[in-house]
């Protein structure tokens, strides 16, 4: 499988990541970068710290600094750390380098040397994605499918919009011009996260495993348990398990979405139509349940775990 993840890493991106750079059989072309989490700068030395841990090479592209119209502020902090992966005080340097092509550049580059064979992971705000679509209209009809973290799907967001999800709060334009662009997306909302978490006991034996994927999944996500209730939740490594083991989305349906744009109490919420007035074709395919015993065992490889003991 032809693989390009664009991300705003972000402590969840990071797992994500892990996941994807431990699957031998992946074939990660490029990684690009852009500004959500955290700005993009810091983005892109989260993503040289990923790879440097999993000793992996993959080009990594910086893309968007900004959304496509509202001003980015950072808002975050508390959860992903003042350098987006959670304040590991012994993190090392690193000597990686981004590559001199834009990452929507990218984006367009790839998707025309291997139309129809690429699956596109979205971790962060759409802003690369709905921008590569504006220079190269064609663009969504040549990826192979693009599986997004991000929206809600009952109107119960995780930002200051109450209804409104991180990504799509970010950059709600972003999301509507892939709303209305991509023939069909699959979607990974947050409320399908908040029913996914690992159980304490779970994470707590993943970040017992020996070696240093354990180490940097525990350094990193400290943080981040501390606001919440326990358990381990995973908005952009179930989107990546989505993409790279299909077989793990138990229940899904096809939906036709749209994301408010104008509201004051509810832009960058994104809305299904479940009525029969509207003629669109379903343009979502909506994850409603994952098996979640396989996403762990996703963990358990990508941590190094001795599966024989
Ligand atoms: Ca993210």
């Amino acid at each position: 499988m032809r693989m390009i993840i664009d991300t705003d890493a972000g402590v969840d991106d990071a797992h994500a990541l892990m996941m994807a750079l431990a699957r031998p059989e992946l074939n990660i072309l490029a990684i690009t970068t852009l500004t959500g989490n955290i700005g993009v700068e810091h983005v892109n030395q989260n993503v040289f710290t990923v790879l440097d841990v999993m000793e992996r090479d993959v080009p990594v592209y910086q893309g968007a600094n900004q959304p496509l119209v509202k001003p980015w502020q950072w808002e975050t902090e508390a959860f992903h750390g003042t350098d987006g992966l959670g304040d590991w005080p012994d993190r090392p340097s690193t000597s990686r380098h981004l590559e001199p092509e834009h990452g929507v550049q990218t984006l367009i580059r790839l998707a025309n040397a291997y139309p129809g064979e690429i699956t596109l992971v979205a971790l962060g705000p759409l802003t690369n994605v709905a921008l590569a679509v504006r220079l190269d209209p064609t663009f969504p009809t040549k990826i192979k499918q693009l599986v997004f973290m991000g929206g809600t799907i009952a109107a119960r967001g995780n930002t200051r919009i109450p209804s409104a999800e991180f990504n799509i709060y970010c950059d709600p334009e972003a999301a509507h011009i892939v709303l209305h662009t991509f023939p069909q997306s699959t979607m990974l909302s947050w409320e399908t996260t908040l029913q996914h978490p690992f159980p304490l006991p779970w994470y707590d034996a993943l970040i017992a495993i020996p070696g240093a994927h354990a180490a940097f999944l525990q350094a990193t996500n400290a943080k981040m348990m501390q606001f919440v209730a326990g358990d381990y939740l995973l908005p952009d490594p179930l989107a990546m398990a989505a993409a790279i083991q299909p077989d793990l989305v138990i229940e899904s349906q096809m939906r036709v979405m749209s994301v408010e744009l104008a509201g004051t109490l509810t832009r960058g919420q994104t809305i299904i139509d479940y009525t029969k007035n509207n003629l669109r074709k379903p343009n979502i395919r909506v994850i409603q349940r994952m098996n979640l015993e396989g996403v762990y065992a996703l963990y358990q490889q990508m941590l190094g775990a001795n599966l024989a003991d």
